[in-house]
């Protein structure tokens, strides 16, 4: 009878037996640990410590990572026990490789212990935190900044040093927002030392990293040979452009390949528009047309074009590009993104949590150029969306913090007009956002996609 040997799992003990091209580029705990990370989701794992172990492959420096799941101990549970290893899936149409990520070093869960959160943040080896929270946690009443804020209050009763706290949320000035939050919430008597040993250097991230499915993790042991149930699955493209603007020591960004910038602004503005605003376009338009995945909303019939339209028009009117790059450009290299078809990256996960994604992604649009004859659809979208049905009679889920608020009343005045979840000030705006929601209401999203740009 045959018999199907179990894998082994991903660990130090199994690394020598990795496919060469899979190991990590860093050997495993050997630098001690500097950079404290609030946010242990796929993307973290596949953006911040991927640039931060090549950082350390390139130059050295004990930058190793200390992860803090604030809730969920899944990933936590799964990344102990595989040594904090976990590989990474770089998925496109020609090719399936993995490489084993090796720049964590720990983890803590902050829910059930946060003073190992605290005792971190006032330990002089720790000299950077970075983290990916989500738009909904930069909030006072979150949990996070309290944490950051006990972290601090105890580092300067310490003396343990400057530190440097790097937002990588899609926020615009996410630097901005941070401090503002943190320091509107430190301590009057410490103020002085805020403003010397803190920086909050804004950044704009960028990878499409869809949730882990059991198909990454399938594809991760085909590649490594070996169980890695902490795998996460991302795109090639990788990018991460950061404000100089650094409390004390840091990794050497620019040798782990991001890129440095006095102004990270231009760059956030960009890529909520031309990037985030698209993939919102394309998750609410696809989820009513019964899409599945991102991939498949860009294949409907004149969707492409659509878009295309919307950032070579009303995008590119919004804003004033970084030197060197236009919108159409950057917009278009964007939907060559979105069309990875091997992404599997679903739809309904980039629907969430639209009332906290779409002012910075389309609203910053919608709201500056004379004529958002398509930025009104994109938000008309989210409103149907909203609605909870799809128009082929399937349920959509909104999964949104504000979802009893947008549910209470879903006319387009209660949601746009003042006081509304998302603020359209101008009501000819708002009458072109409900001639949008008649016309996806009577066609549906396929035929109205179809002939919108005719
Ligand atoms: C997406 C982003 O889920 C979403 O809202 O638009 O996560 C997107 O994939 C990344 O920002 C790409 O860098």
């Amino acid at each position: 009878m045959a018999m199907t040997v179990p894998a082994t799992r991903l660990g130090r003990a199994t690394l020598s037996r990795l496919p060469e091209q899979s190991r990590p580029a860093v050997r495993p705990g050997e630098a001690r640990s500097g950079v404290l990370h609030f946010g242990l989701g796929a993307f973290h794992r596949a953006h911040q410590a991927v640039f931060i172990e090549a950082a350390m492959a390139a130059r050295g420096g004990d930058w190793g990572i200390v992860a803090v799941a604030p809730r969920s101990r899944d990933v936590l549970e799964a990344l102990r026990a595989q040594d904090h290893l976990y590989s990474v899936v770089t998925l496109d149409a020609s090719a399936e490789r993995s490489r084993v990520v090796g720049a964590v070093n720990g983890s803590v869960h902050a829910a059930s212990d946060p003073g190992a959160v605290v005792a971190l943040l006032a330990d002089p080896a720790i000299r950077v935190v970075t983290l990916t929270v989500t738009e909904k946690a930069y909030a006072p009443d979150a949990a996070v900044p309290r944490l950051l804020v006990d972290g601090l209050i105890a580092r300067a009763r310490a003396d343990t040093g400057p530190i440097t706290l790097l937002s990588c949320d899609n926020l615009p000035s996410n630097g901005v927002a941070l401090g503002n939050l943190l320091s509107g919430m430190i301590p009057a008597e410490l103020r002085d030392w805020y403003d010397v040993s803190v920086r909050c250097p804004s950044s704009m991230v960028d990878r499409i990293v869809p949730a882990t499915t059991a198909a990454t993790l399938a594809a991760a042991e085909r590649c490594l040979g070996a169980r890695d149930l902490a795998a996460v699955a991302a795109e090639p493209f990788n990018q991460w452009v950061i404000e100089d603007s650094f409390a004390g020591a840091t990794p050497d960004w620019a040798a782990g390949g991001a890129v440095l910038t006095d102004d990270v602004t231009p760059w956030e503005h960009l890529k909520l528009r031309a990037l985030n605003g698209v993939h919102s376009a394309l998750a609410y338009l696809g989820a009513l047309a019964g899409c599945d995945s991102i991939a498949d909303a860009l294949a409907l019939p004149g969707m492409a074009d659509l878009l295309r339209r919307y950032v070579d028009t009303e995008v590119t009117a919004s804003m004033t590009p970084p030197d060197g790059v236009t919108v159409a450009g950057y917009g278009a290299a964007a939907l060559e993104r979105f069309a990875n078809a091997s992404l599997g990256h679903r739809c309904l996960q980039v629907a969430m949590d639209g009332s906290q994604k779409l002012p910075q992604r389309v609203l910053s649009v919608l709201n500056t150029v004379a004529e958002p004859a398509l930025a009104t659809l994109i938000v008309a979208a989210w409103a149907r969306f909203a609605e909870g049905t799809g128009d082929a009679g399937q349920a959509l889920p909104l999964d949104d913090p504000r979802a009893a608020e947008v549910r209470a009343d879903l006319s387009t005045e209660a949601l746009f007009g003042p006081g509304g979840v998302l603020h359209v000030p101008d009501p000819a705006h708002r009458r072109m956002i409900e001639a949008w929601r008649t016309a996806l209401a009577t066609h549906g999203a396929v035929d109205l996609v179809r002939t919108a740009v005719r």
